[in-house]
């Protein structure tokens, strides 16, 4: 048997979707580039597969990267989301802006208005935060806030993510090491793994599998958010530890039937 899923991370040029895409996955799926030209400039597809050997199913992720979405138009939103919804409906819309990037919030709108139209879960993030100052971040997080808070009231501000019901959260993240040798400063990487944690829980149903496939392979994430996933879904701690202990790297594909069939019985 085979289970598709997908995810579409969108945004202007040069923000850092490729970094952020590497970053959840926590591998190298996507290109990025230090160069100033676009290293993007056409729809790009990465493609993760999964096996869950147990029941014999084989799972594919998709990932669509969209190219300079700044110059788009309401018609071209909607045909690029007709067309990847013709290929499977994705579970998630990843929208990126960075700090000194030029927004578009009218366009913004439109992409959010398709997305929760069709019950795909938004994530707004404000991508390589240390790279446009403070104020800036603060604009693009308040230009977010502003806009999400029309669809549904804020549910939730927790790790720096605000939510907003099943249907959106925004956050800004620092997807790499962050240096500016001139300023003698230095930022580690933030932000990322509780981003994946906030679409974890914000997610429902099989669109959880497609997620956990997805950061499958991010480590960091799954052994530093451990004691958070323990809490959340109320697993017994000392069965969890132990289950950590006997899986090791193979935490997560073993993880995801015991998240499932908690959520089954919750439900
Ligand atoms: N320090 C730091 N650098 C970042 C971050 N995100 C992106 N960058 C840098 O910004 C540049 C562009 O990043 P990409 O991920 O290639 O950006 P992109 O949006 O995929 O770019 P295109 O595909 O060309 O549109 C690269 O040099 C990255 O290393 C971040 O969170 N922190
Ligand atoms: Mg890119």
């Amino acid at each position: 048997m085979s289970r598709d899923f997908s995810i579409v991370i969108c945004g202007a040029a040069r923000v850092g979707k490729s970094t952020l895409v590497n970053a959840i996955c926590g591998r190298e799926v996507a290109r990025t580039s230090g160069s100033l030209c676009s290293q993007t400039d056409r729809m790009e597809k990465y493609i993760i597969n999964k096996t869950d050997n147990e029941n014999s199913i084989e799972y594919t992720i998709t990932i669509y990267d969209t190219p300079g979405i700044e110059s788009w138009s309401k018609d071209h939103i909607q045909n690029y989301f007709s067309k990847i919804m013709n290929e499977s409906k994705p579970l998630c819309m990843i929208y990126c802006a960075s700090p000194g990037s030029f927004a578009r919030l009218d366009q913004l709108q439109w992409l959010v208005d398709t997305c929760i139209r069709s019950n795909i879960f938004c994530a707004l993030v404000c991508t390589n935060k240390y790279s446009g100052g403070s104020q800036r971040r603060q604009q693009v997080l308040k230009d977010f806030h502003s806009l999400l808070i029309g669809y549904h009231g804020m549910t939730r501000d927790e790790s720096n993510i605000k939510y907003y019901g099943n249907v959106a959260l925004c956050t800004a993240v620092n997807s790499i090491v962050y240096e500016d040798t001139e300023l003698n400063i230095r930022k580690e990487v933030e932000g990322i793994n509780e981003l994946i944690f906030g679409i974890l829980i914000s997610l429902k149903d099989e669109n959880i599998v497609g997620w956990c496939c997805t950061i499958a392979d991010n480590q960091s994430f799954w052994i530093t958010m451990q004691a958070k996933i323990i809490e959340y879904y109320e697993l017994a701690k000392p069965v969890a530890i132990k289950f950590w202990d006997k899986h090791g790297d193979e935490i997560a594909r073993s993880l995801i039937p015991l998240i499932l069939a908690l959520i089954k019985r919750k439900l």
